[in-house]
């Protein structure tokens, strides 16, 4: 299990906070929760989550992305420069937001495992929401999609913990395919792009958008607090956009991955073969990607970036247009982060920092100064106890995470000491064998990978600045690197402890 990571913000406010949920009470795994009162005067929640989308947007410098929508989002938010997920890879990432518990309690490290198998009495961030007055909605992928073959313990999309039932949150991603003359998703597995001159509502996001705005309206009418999650499906592969999006970019003028070497030194189990993207039609099974398809494929990842921009953008003129942009405080996050051709990856799974790291927005009327960005380190498990703390809600006392409310009145705060990810091997299917932790500090990246059945480390890793251009060479073995290995090794101890038996 792990103890909380040690904060460097807001000690005192967090104790404070504590004091409060526990003086009235409120604790997260009452299995009977009280719906409150109506609070008409709370704000509401728009909960916006992008699927394997790294921080390729124009706020966050690159500079290819076009991303109007996002980057209007960050003028009038905060921008976080230094957020993590607690796993790469959709269920453990999303289970870990939703629950504001971290993979290791939830004991939920794949795409199978649903947390109330493990942790059947949580209460989720909408079901506390609701619990406390508010109108909880969900459309799109939130929690982890329930695929067409999977028959899980409960549904993935979690109707407990929403006041209605969700919507849009079932399928495979490969279902999201427009079949020319065609009504209905494909009956199996395409290829791994589409480009083709159809609507926005063709794809999923675009229906989600769409409904996203008229449920607004309602909401709006109803006059309950509401929180509204919006899950879109993309950029996750395949990389699908109306054709549009595509002509947004000059294929010729993108820039090739930057370093498609693994890093120098790392141990093979750090990285995999890309099996996700190996799954889909055209795609090598093993092997470099042909250079025309590494070009068509990084094309294709803008192409439905920009698009998942526009979807957004109507999200968000729709509550504009209804008057609720002074009462609303929109959150845009990203499950995590992905690989395109760099250090001999693709997709997402890995502990180092373009899988790790994920664009983070937060804009809440009347909480921080729009327009501002943060270096501050934070992980999305504090996504939980910043919205209660924003909303005027009790903080349940267990919850893993800490409130960024500081870090929005206050961005030159430096945030926590770690943000902690981890990621099993082998990559998914079998036994557990092995756990690597990684802890990112505003210095280095650390990645400690340990034997599941003993506890040992089989594997260190050591990258200095903690960038993803830094991810060239690890020097775990340097020898003026060695205080600092120290350091890491029992940080990592502390806040990892081993797993308990048996680990599956
Ligand atoms: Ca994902």
């Amino acid at each position: 299990m792990f103890a909380p990571s040690a904060p460097r913000l807001a000690r005192d406010r967090w104790v404070a906070g504590l004091a409060g949920a526990l003086a009235v009470g409120c604790l997260a795994f009452a299995t009977a929760p009280v719906v409150a009162a109506p609070s008409p005067n709370r704000a509401n929640v728009v909960f916006i989550v992008a699927d394997d989308l790294r921080t390729d947007l124009g706020t966050y410098g690159h500079p290819e992305a076009l991303t109007p929508h996002l980057d209007a989002l960050a003028r009038r938010g905060v921008r976080f420069d230094r957020a993590y997920c607690q796993q790469a890879v959709c269920n453990p990432s999303r289970a870990s937001v939703l629950t504001g518990q971290r993979p290791d309690v939830l004991r939920v490290w794949d795409l199978w495992t649903h947390f109330r198998d493990t942790l059947p009495d949580a209460v989720t961030l909408p079901q506390h929401f609701r619990a406390h007055g508010y109108h909880a909605v969900s459309l799109g992928k939130v929690f982890h999609n329930q695929g067409v073959r999977q028959r899980p313990t409960f549904p993935f999309a979690d109707p407990v913990s929403w006041s209605e039932p969700p919507k849009f949150a079932e399928g495979a991603h490969w279902q999201d395919w427009v079949v020319p003359g065609q009504p209905g998703p494909p009956e199996r597995r395409g290829g791994a792009t589409q480009c083709l001159d159809v609507p926005d509502d063709a794809y999923f996001d675009g229906q989600i958008a769409t409904a996203a705005t008229r449920r607004l309206r309602t909401l709006r009418d109803k006059g309950q607090p509401f929180f509204l999650a919006v899950g879109f499906w993309k950029p996750h592969l395949p990389f699908n956009a109306p054709k549009r999006y595509w002509d947004l970019y000059d294929r010729t003028q993108l820039a090739p991955p930057a370093s498609t070497l693994p890093p120098e030194g790392a141990p093979a189990l750090a990285g995999h073969h890309s099996p996700e993207l190996r799954s889909y039609e055209g795609i090598p099974k093993e092997g470099p990607l042909p250079r025309e398809q590494v070009a068509e494929l990084r094309h294709g990842y803008l192409a439905a970036v920009t698009f998942l921009d526009a979807q957004v953008g109507r999200v968000l003129a729709a509550l504009r247009d209804l008057g609720l942009e002074d009462s609303t405080i929109v959150v845009f996050w990203s499950d995590h982060g992905f690989h395109l051709g760099e250090s001999a990856l693709w997709g997402k799974s890995t502990n180092y920092e373009r899988d790790t790291r994920v664009p983070l927005i937060i804009a809440a009327p009347g909480h921080g100064k729009a327009g501002t960005s943060t270096r501050a380190l934070v992980e999305l498990v504090d996504l939980f106890p910043t919205l209660t703390e924003l909303c005027g809600l009790p903080t349940p006392i267990d919850l893993a995470g800490i409130s960024l409310a500081p870090v929005l009145r206050q961005p030159s705060l430096p945030g926590k000491e770690y943000a902690v990810s981890q990621h099993p091997r082998p990559y998914f299917n079998g036994q557990l064998t092995v756990m690597g932790y990684t802890l990112r500090s505003q210095e280095h990246r650390y990645v400690e990978w340990r034997s599941v059945a003993s506890g040992e480390i089989v594997a260190q890793e050591l990258y200095e600045s903690a960038s993803s251009a830094a991810e060239v060479r690890n020097v775990i073995d340097a020898p003026l690197r060695q205080s600092a290995r120290l350091r890491l090794e029992a940080a990592a101890l502390r806040l990892a402890p081993p797993l308990r038996q048996p680990a599956l």
